[in-house]
């Protein structure tokens, strides 16, 4: 049977609009979806948005308009931006939908009834933006928020409590699990860091509000967000509904989220499934941010980037390939309009778009448009042999820019190679063919290997060298698939189009988009 694979992103408040630093999570998530299925690994790949609780309910009042009216409006704004950018999402989960608010409150019961949940009261600074309670300690100066700068507000509510201090020894272990469970290292040791620090029981129910799922046992509380949230990971496959699919998805799931949400990914969520009585989630991958002039983008601080602008001006996939080439997943990176133009020049227009023009162009006028294979002493085959090798790595390491990096490392290569045989001095004849096939052999591979991140693009590209199909047929990056050395057949139809990705301009107007 296939291997199951169940990639997650986080659920986006419907507070804000969608923006690049969203667009990045959900184009590197994509990536590895893509990645997977064209393993041959049966995928289930889910988003949504997260749609409960005080901020969302004030957003909605400020406007005029009920919660739910403003939460449908948001929501629509997310699931449009992504399917404008390619995200292949199997699934798209509101917290508001009833299939949620089933398995939520059948996830609090089965805490409550292993007795995990106490009635107690809380008062605390709690900061709106966050959803969150901050110790005193945590706070900024002038009694602000840590992350977002604004005051924060004093509470006092009687809430249900969740029993999360009793879970630091189990964290630890799933902490130290072989293969870990949180990456990067780095990111693991800060959640067993937090967990060794003592932790505090949370409260998961608020009465100041009724914008959120009531709880079971008693309805006059609802369900604090995040509690809610989180759940939505095990809602989407079944969860409290079909114990037979859900048996089947989980718990291979992989949560790819940002740093900003990795106490609630890395140490609450583990800890509510074992209180439930489920597997905490396979994996948690834990991404950098995303800055502008190195401050972070985000609504508070205004420098927030429409990634629907950027794709309607550079194109929807030098867009998702500059996000998946700039920076390593995992690290923080600044975005800018004059690397992006710089990166698609240098990889798209110059290299990538290059050989494909190089080739065509030649096999058309030297070869009547017929395509050879392949020939027998290739120069660039142990490149692209090793260098395969390295990127099934990196893509199973969950690192896309190394991936791209090293199947741009052999575009360069075959490019090189033609610039020393000269094959435009050559006249028709076995050595041209076995030039040309060669060339041509190398971009069968590289359209299966930047699919990922320029499905479209590599679609192209398959289709102008001849071959049937697409490349990222499912099972096409298997071991035992189409990314050996030698599949290019030969005889085909070779077509010379339009160039793939037209040189740019660095000074054309548009050049400051969105971009303070
Ligand atoms: O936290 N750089 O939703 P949210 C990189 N609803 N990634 C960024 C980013 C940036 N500048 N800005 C946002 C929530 N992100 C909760 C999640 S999950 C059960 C509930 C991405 O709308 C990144 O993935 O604030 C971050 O973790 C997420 O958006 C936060 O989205």
């Amino acid at each position: 049977m296939a291997r199951r694979f169940y990639q997650t992103t986080p659920i986006y408040y419907v507070n804000d609009r969608p923006h690049l630093g969203t667009a990045y999570t959900m184009v590197n998530a994509d990536a590895l979806a893509r990645w997977h299925r064209m393993l041959g690994d049966d995928v289930h790949f889910l988003t949504g948005t997260d749609e409960h609780g005080l901020k969302i309910a004030r957003a909605a009042a400020e406007r005029g308009v009920s919660p739910k009216e403003w939460a449908d409006r948001t929501s629509e704004l997310f699931r449009s931006a992504w399917q404008a950018l390619s995200i292949s999402n199997d699934d798209f989960i509101r917290t508001t939908e009833p299939r949620h608010r089933t398995s939520v409150r059948r996830f609090m019961q089965a805490i409550h009834d292993n007795g995990h949940i106490y009635l107690g009261e809380y008062a605390g600074w709690y900061c709106v933006a966050c959803e969150v309670y901050y110790p005193e300690a945590e706070l900024a100066e002038g009694r602000t928020c840590p992350v977002h700068a604004k005051p924060v507000e004093w509470l006092v509510e009687e809430n249900y409590f969740f029993r999360l201090s009793a879970f630091s020894e189990r964290l630890l272990d799933w902490l130290g699990r072989d293969p870990a469970p949180v990456r990067p290292e780095v990111r693991s040791n800060e959640a067993a860091s937090y967990v060794r620090h003592g932790l505090e029981d949370i409260s998961i129910t608020r009465t100041s509000i009724d914008w959120g799922i009531p709880v079971p046992w008693d309805d006059a509380h609802v369900v604090y967000v995040w509690y809610d949230a989180l759940v939505n990971y095990i809602t989407a496959i079944g969860y409290g509904s079909d114990e037979e699919r859900f048996r089947s998805w989980w718990p291979a799931s992989h949560h790819l989220i940002g740093k900003d949400i990795l106490r609630f990914h890395c140490v609450w969520w583990p800890a509510m499934c074992m209180a439930a009585g489920i597997d905490p989630p396979a994996e948690v991958f834990v991404h950098g941010f995303l800055t502008v002039g190195g401050e972070k983008m985000s609504k508070t601080r205004a420098n927030q980037i429409d990634p629907l602008e950027l794709a309607s001006d550079v194109g929807v996939e030098p867009l998702r390939y500059h996000l998946l080439r700039e920076v390593s997943l995992g690290a923080d990176g600044d975005f800018s309009y004059e690397s992006l133009l710089a990166r698609y020049n240098a990889d798209l227009a110059n290299n990538l778009g290059n050989l494909l023009a190089r080739v065509t162009t030649l096999v058309a006028q030297k070869l009547g448009g017929v395509g050879p294979a392949p020939g027998e002493r290739s120069v660039v085959r142990s490149a692209f042999e090793q260098g395969i090798g390295d990127i099934r790595a990196a893509w199973g390491a969950s690192q896309p820019q190394l991936a791209l990096e090293r199947t741009w490392a052999l575009i360069g290569a075959a490019n090189a190679e033609l610039e020393a045989s000269e094959p435009w001095k050559l006249p028709p004849g076995p050595e041209l063919e076995d030039v040309l096939g060669d060339a041509l052999e190398a971009l069968r591979l590289v359209a299966i290997l930047a699919a990922p991140a320029m499905p479209a693009a590599a679609a192209t590209i398959w289709s102008r060298i001849g071959l049937p199909g697409a490349p990222d047929e499912p099972g096409r990056a298997a071991p035992d698939g189409d990314l050996a050395w030698g599949r290019y057949p030969g005889g085909l139809a070779v077509l010379k189009g339009a160039p793939l990705f037209p040189r740019r301009r660095t000074e054309e107007p548009g050049a400051s988009v969105g971009v303070p």
